[in-house]
Formats: C-alpha cells, sequence, structure tokens
C-alpha cells in the first residue's frame, strides 16, 4: 500500500514537471530559432570580391547640416587625428570579435562641427545621427550625446587599426564607451546622416 501510494505520488510530481517547464523550455527554444533565423541576424560570408564591392573611398556626410562634405581618408588626416588603445570589439551576445587594437582617427563630433549641423535657436537640440555602411548596417546617435555628453569624446571615424589601413571598407565608425562596442561598429562607412525629430 505504502509503496503504491509512493509511486501515485511520483507519478504527479512527474507529470506536473512534463507539464510546467519542458513546455515552457520548448516555447523559448521556437522562438530563439526564430530570431536567429532571420536574415538580420545572419554574418554574411562574402567572397573578396562582393566585399570589394562594398568599399567607399569617401563618406557622405548629408542631411540637416550647412556645408554637406565628402571626406576620404586623406580628409581625415588633415583633421585633428587621435590615437585610441586597448579598442575591443565585443558584440552583444558578449563574443569578442577583435581584442585590443590601437587606432588613428578623428572625433565624430569634429566632423559634425565642419558641416555644421543645422540648428534653428539654441533649444534646437533634437537631432539623430545615422551611421550608415554600404551593406545598409547603421548605429544611431542623439545630438545631446555627441555634444552633451562623454560619448561626445568616445565616437570615432577610424581610418587606421595596428598602423594599417583599416580593413572591411577605409572608414569605420566606433563608440569606445559601448558597454558592447560591436553594435556601434560601423564597417564599409558609407554616411553620416543628421536628421531633425519630426
Ligand atoms: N557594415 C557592417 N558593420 C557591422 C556589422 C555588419 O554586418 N555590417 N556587424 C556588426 C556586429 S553585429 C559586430 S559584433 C561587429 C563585429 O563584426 P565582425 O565580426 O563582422 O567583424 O561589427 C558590427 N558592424
Ligand atoms: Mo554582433
Amino acid at each position: 500500500m505504502k509503496t503504491k501510494n509512493f509511486i501515485l505520488v511520483l507519478l504527479i510530481a512527474f507529470s506536473s514537471i512534463m507539464c510546467n517547464s519542458p513546455k515552457k523550455e520548448k516555447g523559448d527554444t521556437k522562438s530563439a530559432e526564430k530570431v536567429s533565423k532571420t536574415d538580420h541576424d545572419k554574418h554574411l560570408v562574402l567572397t573578396p570580391a562582393d566585399s570589394l564591392k562594398l568599399v567607399n573611398h569617401q563618406i557622405e556626410v548629408k542631411g540637416d547640416v550647412e556645408f554637406p562634405l565628402q571626406l576620404s581618408v586623406d580628409s581625415l588626416k588633415k583633421m585633428k587625428v587621435v590615437t585610441i588603445d586597448n579598442f575591443k570589439v565585443v558584440c552583444q551576445s558578449g563574443e569578442i570579435k577583435k581584442a585590443d587594437k590601437v587606432c588613428k582617427g578623428v572625433l565624430l563630433k569634429d566632423i559634425l562641427k565642419k558641416a555644421k549641423i543645422r540648428q534653428e535657436g539654441h533649444k534646437d537640440r533634437n537631432f539623430y545621427i545615422v551611421a550608415r555602411a554600404s551593406d545598409d548596417y547603421k548605429a544611431t546617435f542623439s545630438w545631446a550625446e555627441i555634444f552633451n555628453n562623454p560619448t561626445g569624446e568616445n565616437t570615432y571615424v577610424l581610418f587606421e587599426e595596428n598602423g594599417k589601413p583599416v580593413k572591411s571598407g577605409e572608414m569605420i565608425l566606433i563608440c569606445k564607451n559601448d558597454i558592447k562596442t560591436g553594435p556601434r561598429h560601423v564597417y564599409w562607412l558609407k554616411s553620416i546622416e543628421v536628421y531633425k525629430v519630426k
């Protein structure tokens, strides 16, 4: 009799486990699969010829600016060049993509000052800045981040990595003080676009 009860208790316990957690887990796995199978999440493997097509020799600074610019590596070298070290590229997943690089570049802030954002009065500060690559990968900044926050001193357009021209295009935009630096690391940089919040 005792063993029967024991088995009964075991059965109830077992069936309640089966009803709850595994179902939940199954659901989670399904949604994770869905996410990782979207095109946006894939890391493309390109042939050297195809990746060459994505290289830009100039970046365009455009949108709500008084002086639209076309900047090449040479024109960046004529601006105030800064050297940064210990730069790591860490994906949102936590994976370290590139470790401890010494890089040379120009502050995004200096580039935007040169192009001069079209502001009407000092309360006109609701702009967003999009760094866009030729594969249409994008990163977004706000006016306040760049002009009224330490991020402004940590966001660069790079043209040199470890003493050599950058790979994956000629210029890369990075934000050194992001927690995970992968998301706002834009290679094959094509344009810097300034827009006013409507
Ligand atoms: N143009 C462009 N820049 C990009 C990406 C991309 O797909 N295209 N991927 C981003 C991601 S998700 C990460 S983690 C870092 C490092 O990516 P990598 O491993 O392809 O170098 O670059 C970022 N910059
Ligand atoms: Mo990433």
